[in-house]
């Protein structure tokens, strides 16, 4: 397939390819994110290939057990023409951001036919690239009734340290529209991130977050907003954000303090990872118990960006899988 499209890997088989992507040990950030340099040029300007990931990213999840997933990406990163600097060293091509958020859209609504949950997505903007965040915005507004649900702005936060104006530009707008808003901040950047994303560029939840820690004053007042934390366990362990050692991990004093929080995959190929992986994290090595997944999964579901009307319908489904997934004990065995 790769042969076809006359694109190359580096690699003859998956299990190479595996072999190449997979982050075994803690590494950086940065490490992290060059290891879609090895893939993503193959991916970008595919539409078969994007619509299709898209389909079978909804079957993984269902296979998890999960009921609603919001999925992020960059459409810039994804495409190859109509993009200001065209990504991955890609020729020029024909596919759009735009048109690459419409094949996602229709990959997810496929695979929620097909497998019978929901999925929603987030639009990317990217620390580096300021000047595309004007165009996400519009795409976040433009498919809004179609399965987006939001914005964020993700990347490498060691590099590209503050929000750009275009970046708060785009936020502004964000706000204005009603779009939700999501930032990667505090992952391995400062609390000072933390503190911009909410106050600047009006974050409803903070990407990861750990970081907010070192900041008591602002890590106080997050908590009395109940603001939300997507945080990763597995991930912050492999790309270096947190202390290999989970016991003595954020996530712990975010449940002890009873904030607003959810557990996430991040990135399950690169990690080769599964939510279910988190989760058993959480309870075999950072104290969870049956109790906080419990209040966990309840509060998820509000943090979650559906239309409340859809999501207090959904609640019961989230409890539902909740309890059936505890009880085959993938969470829980050992
Ligand atoms: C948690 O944060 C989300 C996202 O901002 C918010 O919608 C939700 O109401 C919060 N939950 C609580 C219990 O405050
Ligand atoms: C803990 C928590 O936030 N629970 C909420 C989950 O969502 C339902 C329905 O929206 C609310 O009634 C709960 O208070």
């Amino acid at each position: 397939y790769v042969r076809m499209r006359g694109k190359t890997l580096p690699v003859n088989t998956v299990e190479e390819m595996k072999k190449r992507i997979i982050v075994e040990k803690p590494g950086t950030l940065t490490s992290f994110l060059e290891k879609f340099n090895e893939y993503m040029h193959v991916i970008a300007g595919d539409r078969e290939a994007i619509k299709r990931i898209a389909r079978e990213f909804v079957e993984d999840k269902a296979k998890e057990g999960v009921i609603y997933v919001e999925v992020r990406y960059s459409p810039h990163l994804l495409a190859n023409s109509g993009v200001k600097e065209i990504p991955w060293n890609q020729e020029e091509g024909d596919l759009s951001p735009d048109e690459v958020v419409r094949l996602v859209n229709e990959g997810l609504s496929e695979g929620e036919r097909e497998f019978k949950i929901k999925a929603r997505s987030i639009l990317c903007c990217m620390r580096h690239m300021p000047s595309w965040s004007k165009d996400v915005v519009e795409l976040c507004k433009k498919y809004k009734d179609e399965g987006v649900v939001a914005i964020d702005l993700a990347g490498d936060e060691s590099l590209n340290c503050e929000a750009n104006p275009e970046h708060m530009e785009a936020y502004e707008e964000a706000v204005r529209c009603g779009i939700h808003r999501t930032v990667h901040a505090g992952e391995v950047g400062p609390a000072s991130v933390v503190k911009e994303a909410v106050e600047v560029l009006k974050a409803e939840r903070v990407g990861h977050g750990y970081r907010t820690l070192e900041d008591d004053d602002l890590y106080k007042k997050l908590l009395a907003q109940n603001m939300h934390f997507e945080t990763c366990p597995i991930s912050s362990k492999l790309t270096g954000a947190c202390n290999a050692d989970f016991t003595t991990h954020p996530v712990i004093t975010f449940m002890k303090d009873k904030a607003n929080y959810s557990l996430n995959t991040d990135d399950p190929l690169i990690f080769n990872s599964n939510l279910h992986h988190d989760y058993q994290t959480a309870h075999q090595h950072m104290g969870f118990t049956e109790e906080e997944f419990k209040r966990l999964v309840r509060s998820n579901h509000s943090a979650s960006f559906l239309p409340s009307s859809i999501s207090s319908h959904q609640s019961l489904l989230i409890q539902d899988i909740y309890c059936k997934t505890s009880k085959c004990k993938l969470c829980f065995k050992d």
